[in-house]
This record gives C-alpha cells, structure tokens and sequence, in this order.
C-alpha cells in the first residue's frame, strides 16, 4: 500500500515544469504499477504539439477548458472538466487550453513514463506560449 499526496511532490524532482505545462507526477515507473499517473497544469492561452509515439496516454479534465486537435483528420474535440480523451492511436495532436484559466488534468501513461523520457520532453514539441 502507497499513498501519494500532491503537496509532497510539489517542489520536488517530480514536479516537473514542461514550458507550457507542469506535471506533478505522482506514480512513475519506478513504482512498477504498469502505468504511470500525473497531476498535470495546461497553462491558460497555450497551445501544445504532442505526438506520444510510444506511449498510450488517457487524459481526464478535471478543471478548466480547452481543446484538441488531431493532426490526421484536424477534428477539434473540445475539452471541459469532466471530459476524458484517450490517446489510443497514438494520436499526433495539439493541446489547447484557453485563455479564460489553466486546465488541470489527469494523466495515466502506458507504459509508465520514465524520468529521462519527461527531461527529454519526447513526443512533447512546444510550439506556441
Ligand atoms: C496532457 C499532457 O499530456 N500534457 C503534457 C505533459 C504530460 N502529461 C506529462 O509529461 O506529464
């Protein structure tokens, strides 16, 4: 049994500034769950180009409002609290969130995310603050 708790991760290695997002990452793959789990903050205005080409991710809303893209197709799937997307085709997107507030959100990573994969911002290509 582990409990995390996000005030314990703030100011630590894991929490992890990303430019236009900070993740707090509260299961990595050290933890060996098979999956990994962060606290992330989407800051308000920013637009985001993310292409996980390794890795499943879901991302449930939790505060704020937002949007995505998927470059293959340019849907626009808006995103609000209470909305969950799913990463299952290992989806090339864009993150928006909008100006009105950062969004929070949850994100689950199969396989877990690795420090280095984090530091190294891999499939992670900031393009606008
Ligand atoms: C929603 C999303 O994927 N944001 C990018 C950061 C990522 N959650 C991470 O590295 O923790």
């Amino acid at each position: 049994m582990k409990v995390v708790k996000l005030e314990d991760v703030l100011g630590t290695e894991n929490d992890v500034d990303g430019g236009n997002w900070v993740s707090r990452r509260l299961i990595n793959k050290k933890d060996n769950m098979g999956y990994s789990v962060n606290d992330t903050i989407i800051k308000a205005g920013t637009e985001t180009h993310i292409w996980y080409q390794n890795h499943l991710e879901a991302v449930y809303c939790i505060e704020g409002e937002g949007e995505v893209v998927t470059l293959k197709d340019n849907k626009v799937w808006p995103i609000k609290a209470g909305t969950l997307y799913a990463l299952d085709e290992h989806d090339e997107h864009l993150l928006r969130a909008y100006e009105g507030g950062d969004m929070r959100m949850v994100c689950v990573f199969n396989p877990p995310l690795t420090g280095k994969e984090v530091h190294d911002e891999n499939g992670v290509y900031p393009v606008m603050e």
